[in-house]
């Protein structure tokens, strides 16, 4: 991509300010691009979704403050990096397909340093399409600070279309009034522009991920009929091109992981069109600047507590290493059964990861251990030797095999969830599980210390 070299100083024409213009089904902005007279057929863009700058970290910080704070300042090193990368890549223009901010602003910090970094595309040259997803719908988010001249944030009473002549690209979207949107947004869009690159911009649900609410719900297929040429989707934080092509559509995923329901690495796509298609796939720009990860670890056939850390140690090492100067937030999920689950369950969770922390430390400076997990069973027990511990036995086999105990386990799971305001993912039928064999081990623990 060595097309848009050489642009020529000639500052952008400031755009006009949107007009407000009632029961219009289409208001139609050109975005002029800077042009440098070199041949246009070929340019790429860059599309990110989900920054949620300003995201609070709460639960991490009830558990670890140091990386919590790490996180926040992950969010907006990600944004930094998604920028140098679209200058970097000389990316015509950058599309953010909603959820800039998590909610509404606590002082103007995540503003600023949004403006700060749009401005630093529009030194460059490069235009912004944006739009409101649910995070941050307009009445959500209302507190504003000006945006220099590249960005337009797309209305969200009706779709809009922003056309970018010299490209012969047309943007068209529509953002989120408020946080619910029970509508499909996308049967409303405007038709294609005729012997234009058509992009729909949207922030949607599709027709539901796992663990997603429905928001601005439609299918592939509404998406299809449209005629564009490419869809910037937003809202699900895992990178997934739900269609290769005609037309193409990609959620990129959120640009920085902030829980470990968002693993792996994260960030924005590029992709390269010529002659009014697209080349080759979406390509990753990876942005984020700390990563969660799990890994599993059994204890069968351990006997030593010594062993088991050790063996943890020998996994982290393992892990792929993160980005200059970024954090893996490690968690271990311990499976198996054996004598190591009766000490487990009775060091108490600061120890276990105090311990694992120690386990990784000796491998690598890059890993922080986010929670340790216990899905171990005990071994075998023997035959109860007296009449009280046999029936404790039944007693308890018969509440961990009982659908009643793992059902109210499951709605107290959900009622906790339904009050965590960054929402939670469905719970497994392995967390019930665990929650439950965790519970017996504590009760088994206590009778066999005689507690
Ligand atoms: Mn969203």
């Amino acid at each position: 991509m060595a097309e848009n070299d050489g642009r020529l100083p000639i500052p952008c024409e400031p755009l006009a300010s949107l007009p407000s213009v009632r029961g219009a089904e289409r208001v139609t902005l050109s975005l002029p691009i800077r042009w440098n007279g070199s041949d246009l057929s070929r340019f790429c863009f860059v599309h990110a979704a989900d920054l949620h700058l300003g995201t609070r970290f709460h639960g991490l910080a009830m558990r670890d403050e140091e990386m919590a704070r790490h996180f926040a300042a992950a969010t907006r090193r990600a944004l930094e990096r998604l920028v140098d990368k679209t200058i970097e890549r000389q990316a015509s223009f950058l599309l953010i397909a909603g959820d800039i901010y998590d909610g509404e602003w606590r002082d103007a910090a995540a503003g600023l340093h949004f403006a700060a970094q749009m401005a630093r595309l529009d030194r460059a040259g490069i235009k912004v399409v944006t739009l409101r997803g649910n995070h941050d719908a307009a009445s959500v988010v209302r507190g504003r600070i000006t945006l220099p001249d590249n960005v337009v944030e797309l209305a969200t009473a009706r779709p809009q279309t922003i056309e970018m002549d010299e490209l012969r690209v047309a943007v068209h979207g529509q953002g989120f009034a408020d946080r619910s949107c029970a509508e499909n947004l996308a049967t409303r869009y405007p038709s294609p522009k005729a012997g234009f690159f058509n992009i729909g911009l949207l922030h949607t649900s599709l027709d539901g991920r796992p663990g997603h609410g429905s928001y601005a719900p439609c299918t592939p297929v509404d998406l299809e009929a449209r005629g564009y040429d490419y869809w910037a989707l937003g809202h699900i934080h895992e990178f997934e091109v739900v269609r290769r092509s005609d037309p193409m559509i990609v959620y990129p995923g959120n640009l920085q992981g902030r829980s470990i329901r968002e693993k792996g690495p994260k960030g924005a796509v590029l992709i390269t069109v010529e002659d009014g298609r697209i080349v080759g796939e979406p390509e990753r720009l990876l942005v984020d600047a700390g990563q969660f990860a799990e890994v599993q670890l059994s204890i069968d056939g351990i006997e030593e507590m010594h062993d088991l850390w050790l063996a943890l140690s020998e996994l982290c090492a393992h892990e792929p290493a993160a980005v200059e100067g970024a954090l893996h937030a490690m968690r271990i999920v311990l499976t198996g059964q054996g004598p190591l689950h009766g000490p487990l369950v009775a060091m108490g969770n600061t120890e276990r990861v105090a311990e694992a922390q120690a386990a990784a430390d000796r491998k690598r400076g890059d890993v922080r251990i986010e929670k340790v997990k216990l899905r171990t069973r005990p071994s075998a027990r023997p035959a109860a030797d007296n009449e009280d511990m046999a029936s404790l036995d039944d007693h308890l086999s018969a509440v961990a095999e009982d659908p009643a105990v793992k059902e109210r386990l499951r709605a107290a799971l959900e009622q906790i969830g339904a009050r965590m305001t960054a929402g939670v993912g469905q719970f497994s039928e392995q967390d019930v599980e665990a929650l439950l064999l965790e519970g017996l081990a504590t009760a088994q623990q206590r009778v066999d210390r005689g507690d």
